[in-house]
């Protein structure tokens, strides 16, 4: 697969062969269950084999530059082509701020279809649900200029997408990656499997809105007005119920592209660069998943900036 012919074609792509492509992405993640190469699906959730090499890449929002310096700094297409032993995984909030928003999710979605056991599309607040969607939302708008017509179409098949994407991904005694946070209401990884089933979705909301703060003790209220701040003894507690030494998450811009908090038990990623955020770098990990670390620190000589 040639990248710059993938980033050709989602700049030429019109609305039909787009929703075309939704479509099978769609129909791809409707059928993922069980064990599926280096991966177990259960639910929404991922479980991943600790071997072989992962690329983690946080936030995007409509960056279509950043993805391509990751795809290409990293080589990490050629990489997969060579090897199964080889796990890309997005943390969610590809779309929204950025001005290539459908660029993005389609260049995403080829890679999904292209390499199934080997791409893991997790779910952000901006791929939220209907009733809990981050604001400023300018995906419909953003369609409707790229496809005209047919970007209302569009817009409506995402939603069918956004329910697809995974809660978290879980390495066994290594990490939990999710978008936002963690809360105290999970003590299995079942609890974050079928967290978008629980009736009021406090706990998904949670694991696609939250952030860290640095206060020893959680949960407070959030600023966002979504999800709360965990303080460090959450994070403690979570990731021992689970067996797991970091958490892994985007949805924070940084200005390194990464930021560390709770004693290195939390990586925050921020994979893209630009307007509205005033990160000066964005920050992307790669890293060989048998090594055993445990302390986010410890990750630093495998994080990339650009
Ligand atoms: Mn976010």
């Amino acid at each position: 697969m040639d990248l710059s012919l993938l980033v050709e074609d989602s700049l030429n792509i019109q609305g039909y062969d787009f929703i075309k492509t939704v479509d099978s992405a769609v129909s791809l993640l409707r059928k993922e269950k069980g064990r599926l190469g280096n991966f177990s699906v259960t639910n929404r959730l991922v479980e991943l084999q600790p071997t072989g090499e992962a690329l983690v890449v946080g936030d995007l929002h409509g960056d279509l530059t950043s993805l391509t310096t990751i795809l290409q700094k990293s080589a990490f297409i050629e990489k997969m082509e060579k090897t199964k032993e080889t796990t890309l995984i997005f943390l969610g909030d590809y779309g929204d701020r950025g001005e290539r928003s459908a660029e993005v999710y389609y260049v995403i979605l080829r890679l999904k279809l292209a390499f199934p056991l080997q791409v893991v599309l997790l779910r952000g607040n901006h791929e939220g649900t209907r009733d809990l969607m981050a604001y400023p939302h300018d995906l419909p708008i953003q369609f409707q200029r790229r496809f005209g017509e047919g970007g209302r179409m569009a817009y409506e098949r995402m939603h069918l997408l956004f329910a697809c994407l995974y809660n978290a991904l879980y390495v066994k005694e290594r990490y939990l990656m999710v978008h936002g946070g963690i809360s105290p209401q999970i003590s299995s990884l079942q609890d974050i499997a079928q967290a978008q089933e629980n009736q009021n979705e406090a706990l998904l909301e949670d694991l696609l809105w939250s952030d860290p703060d640095e206060s020893e003790w959680g949960m407070s209220s959030s600023p966002r007005g979504a999800g709360k701040l965990f303080g460090r003894r959450v994070t403690e507690d979570v990731l021992r119920e689970l067996n797991a030494k970091i958490l892994i998450r985007g949805h924070e811009s940084a200005s390194d592209g990464f930021r560390i908090n709770h004693e290195g038990k939390v990586l925050t990623l921020f994979s893209r660069k630009g307007s509205p955020y005033f990160n000066r770098f964005g920050a992307y990990l790669q890293l060989p998943l048998s090594e055993e670390i445990d302390d986010a620190t410890r990750l630093m000589s495998w994080i990339h900036k650009f």
